[in-house]
C-alpha cells in the first residue's frame, strides 16, 4: 500500500528539462519516494484502496519540489547601509576593497552565536519553502578561519536534520581575503587547502568546494590550488565564476568536471564550449545581475546553442542578491535574461538538481526520485514564472509528506 497519492493533478514532470506534461496525473509515494506516476486511468483501483492517504489536486498543477541550488543563507548580520552607499554612488567593488563587502558580513558572522546564526538562517528559509523549495544548497565563506567556517556548516547540517528540506552543504573558505591576512594571501591560501579543507572533509561538513574567482577574490591559479586540494579529497567542485570580468572561470571550472559554474555573465565563447564539454551546468544568478545594477547579460544564445543546462538560483546573500524568493528569482531569469517560463522551470527543478550532483534522485517526477513535491494554484506552469512577489503554492510535499490539506 502507498503512503499517499496525489489525484487529478496536472503534472509538469520536467523529464529531460521540458514541461513533459500528463493531464489528469497521478503521483504516489512510499517511503518518501516516488512509487508511482502517470495518467490516473493508470491506477489499477481506486485510490483510497491504494494508498492511506488521498489528495485530490482538482486540477492544480503538480512541479517537483524546487531547488535552490546556490545560496549564502547562513550569515551575521545585513548590509543595508552598503546598499545606500551604493545609491550614494559608490560601487560594489570599490566597497569591498575599502574594507567592506563580504569581510563586513565576516565580521558580523563570526560575532554571531550558532544559535543565532540558525535563527536567522531559518527565518530566510521559511521564506524560500513558501515558495515550494524543497532542497536547498547553502554555502559557507562569512567565516574565513577555521571555527567559524565549521560553525556555518555545522549550522547548515543542523538546519537540514531539523527543517522539512533536503541540505546539500559546500564550503567557500575561498570567497574573499580575511583582513587579518592582508598581504599574506599565500598564506591564508596555505590555511585553506592545508587545515579547512581536510578539517571539514573529515567531519562530512560539505558536500562540494566552491570559490570566488575574481578581480577582488581569488586568481584562477589561487582558485585552482584550492580545487586540486578538493578534488585530491574526494569533493567535487563549482566555482563563481566571470561574474564582474572574463576571468576564464567557466573554463577553469570545466577543466575540473565541476558540477556548476555559476554567474557567468563575462563568460566567452571558449569558456561555454568548455563547460559543454565537461558537462558542467551553468548557474544563472539574475538577483545579483539586477541588485548590483549590472548591464553585461550572460551568453544565454551560446548556453543554449551548445546545449549547456541552466540552472537558477537565488544566490541569497546580504551583499549582492538579498532575494528571497525563487519564483521572484525565476521571473528576473525571463525578464532580465530571456529565458523561456519553461526554461526558468528547468532551472530550479532538472537543471538545479544536477548543478548539486541530485540527477539521479531529485528535479523530476519519476519512479524511484524523491517524493519532493510542489501542487501550485496555478492554470499552467508558464504561470510559475509570471508574479511578482506572489506564491500561487497549494501544498509542499517533503519525502511523501504533505505540509497541509489541499482545500
Ligand atoms: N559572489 C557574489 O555575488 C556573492 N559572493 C560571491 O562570491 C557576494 C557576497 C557578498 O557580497 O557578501
Ligand atoms: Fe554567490
Amino acid at each position: 500500500m502507498w503512503d499517499a497519492v496525489w489525484t487529478n493533478g496536472r503534472l509538469a514532470t520536467m523529464r529531460g528539462g521540458r514541461y513533459s506534461v500528463v493531464e489528469r496525473g497521478a503521483v504516489a509515494a512510499r517511503g518518501g519516494r516516488i512509487a508511482w506516476v502517470g495518467p490516473r486511468d493508470g491506477l489499477s483501483g481506486e485510490p483510497a484502496v491504494l494508498a492511506r492517504e488521498v489528495h485530490d489536486c482538482a486540477g492544480r498543477w503538480i512541479t517537483p519540489g524546487l531547488v535552490d541550488c546556490h545560496t549564502h543563507l547562513v550569515h551575521g548580520g545585513h548590509r543595508a547601509r552598503e546598499f545606500e552607499m551604493r545609491l550614494e554612488g559608490a560601487t560594489y567593488e570599490e566597497i569591498a576593497r575599502a574594507g567592506g563587502g563580504i569581510v563586513s558580513t565576516v565580521e558580523a558572522t563570526r560575532d554571531a552565536s550558532d544559535t543565532l546564526l540558525a535563527m536567522a538562517a531559518g527565518k530566510r528559509l521559511r521564506r524560500l519553502l513558501e515558495d515550494g523549495v524543497t532542497t536547498v544548497e547553502i554555502k559557507s565563506g562569512y567565516g574565513l578561519d577555521v571555527a567559524t567556517e565549521t560553525r556555518m556548516l555545522r549550522v547548515a547540517r543542523l538546519i537540514g536534520a531539523t527543517a522539512e528540506v533536503e541540505v546539500k552543504t559546500t564550503f567557500l573558505g575561498a570567497h574573499a581575503l580575511p583582513p587579518e591576512y592582508r598581504g599574506r594571501r599565500g598564506e591564508y591560501l596555505d590555511l585553506v587547502c592545508d587545515v579547512m579543507l581536510p578539517a571539514i572533509a573529515g567531519a562530512g561538513l560539505a558536500d562540494a568546494v566552491d570559490a570566488f574567482c575574481e578581480g577582488i577574490a581569488f586568481t584562477p591559479e589561487e582558485t585552482a590550488r584550492v580545487f586540486d586540494k578538493a578534488r585530491a579529497l574526494g569533493l567535487p567542485v563549482k566555482l563563481h565564476a566571470d561574474e564582474l570580468s572574463d576571468t576564464g572561470g567557466a573554463a577553469l571550472a570545466a577543466r575540473f568536471h565541476a558540477l556548476s559554474a555559476d554567474h557567468l555573465e563575462y563568460t566567452s565563447e571558449a569558456g561555454v564550449r568548455a563547460l559543454a564539454e565537461a558537462g558542467t551546468v551553468a548557474v544563472l544568478l539574475p538577483g545579483a545581475f539586477y541588485f548590483l545594477h549590472e548591464t553585461r547579460v550572460p551568453p544565454i544564445a551560446l548556453l543554449r546553442d551548445h546545449g549547456v543546462p541552466m540552472a537558477i538560483a537565488t544566490d541569497l546573500n546580504p551583499g549582492s542578491s538579498p532575494l528571497e524568493s525563487i519564483l521572484l528569482t525565476m521571473n528576473m531569469a525571463c525578464t532580465l535574461f530571456r529565458l523561456t517560463p519553461e526554461e526558468a522551470l528547468a532551472g530550479v527543478t532538472t537543471h538545479g538538481a544536477r548543478a548539486l550532483g541530485l540527477a539521479g534522485t531529485h528535479g523530476t517526477l519519476e519512479t524511484g526520485k524523491v517524493a519532493d513535491l510542489a501542487v501550485w494554484d496555478v492554470d499552467s506552469p508558464g504561470e510559475l514564472a509570471y508574479r511578482l512577489g506572489a506564491s500561487p503554492l497549494a501544498q509542499r510535499v517533503f519525502r511523501g509528506n504533505a505540509d497541509r490539506p489541499l482545500a
